[in-house]
C-alpha cells in the first residue's frame, strides 16, 4: 500500500491519514512528493486524479481526498478502530471530521501547518478567533464526554482529522484553552507524531508562502 503525501513540513492533508496509518499499525510505503519547483519535479496528475496529495494507491485501487482515505482504511480494517464503535458516537467523530474537511478556512489559510516552526504568535483576523472558538468547543466537548485522552477515547479518524490543527493552534499561540493544551500534549505524546515532526524538521526546504 502506498500513501502518497507532501512535504512533512507543511501537507496539512498528507498529515491526516499517515497519522492514522501510523498510529493503527498498518503497512505501508510513505511516498514523497514535493510540491515545489525543481528539477526533478513530478506533475502530481500523474499520480493523482485530483493533482493534489494524499493519494492512496492499494494494489491498483486508488483513494484520494483524506477523509474517503480514511472511511476506506476504516472498511479494511474494521477490528482497529478507526472509527469509534458505539453508533452515536461514530456519527459524532463523522460529524466533526465533515467539518473540519469543510470548514475553518479562515484558519488553514492564515495559519499555515508548519512543523518546523519556532513558537511565537502572529497577528490574525476576527474568522480566524471564531475557528479557534468552535474548535475549543468541539474538542471540550469530546474531551468532557470520553474523558481522553483522544477526542472519543482511543484515537480514531476524528483525532486523525484534526492533527494539524493541534500544530496550528501551539505554533501561532491561538489558543489558552485547557482542553487544547491536554490533547496537544496526548497527540504530541505519540510516535507517529514525533516521527512526523522529525521528518518534518528535517526537511530542508522552505517555502515563503507557507512561514506566516
Ligand atoms: N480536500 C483534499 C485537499 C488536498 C490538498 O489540498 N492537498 C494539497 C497539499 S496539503 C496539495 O496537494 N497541493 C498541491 C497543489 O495544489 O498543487 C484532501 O482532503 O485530501
Amino acid at each position: 500500500m502506498d500513501l502518497y503525501i507532501g512535504n512533512q513540513k507543511y501537507s496539512s492533508w498528507s498529515f491526516r491519514p499517515w497519522i492514522a496509518m501510523k498510529v493503527k499499525g498498518l503497512e505501508f510505503t510513505a511516498v514523497l512528493r514535493r510540491f515545489d519547483d525543481h528539477p526533478e519535479r513530478v506533475d502530481f496528475r500523474t499520480f493523482s486524479p485530483t493533482g493534489k496529495v494524499p493519494m492512496l494507491d492499494n494494489n491498483g485501487v486508488k483513494v484520494w481526498e483524506s477523509l474517503a482515505i480514511l472511511e476506506y482504511l476504516a472498511d479494511l480494517h474494521p477490528d482497529k478502530g478507526f472509527w469509534p464503535q458505539d453508533v452515536n458516537q461514530r456519527a459524532h467523530a463523522r460529524a466533526i471530521s465533515a467539518e473540519m474537511l469543510g470548514g475553518f478556512g479562515d484558519l488553514r489559510s492564515e495559519c499555515p501547518m508548519n512543523m518546523a516552526r519556532r513558537i511565537g504568535a502572529i497577528d490574525v483576523s476576527e474568522a480566524v478567533r471564531k475557528d479557534v472558538t468552535r474548535i475549543e468547543d468541539i474538542w471540550r466537548e469530546c474531551l468532557e464526554k470520553s474523558g481522553g485522552p483522544f477526542l472519543f477515547g482511543e484515537f480514531c479518524n476524528a483525532d486523525a482529522m484534526f492533527a494539524p490543527v493541534v500544530n496550528r493552534l501551539e505554533i501561532y499561540e491561538l489558543s489558552q484553552d485547557v482542553s487544547v493544551t491536554t490533547y496537544r500534549i496526548a497527540m504530541k505524546s505519540l510516535p507517529a507524531w514525533q516521527e512526523w515532526q522529525a521528518a518534518g524538521r528535517a526537511e530542508p526546504w522552505i517555502y515563503p508562502e507557507d512561514e506566516a
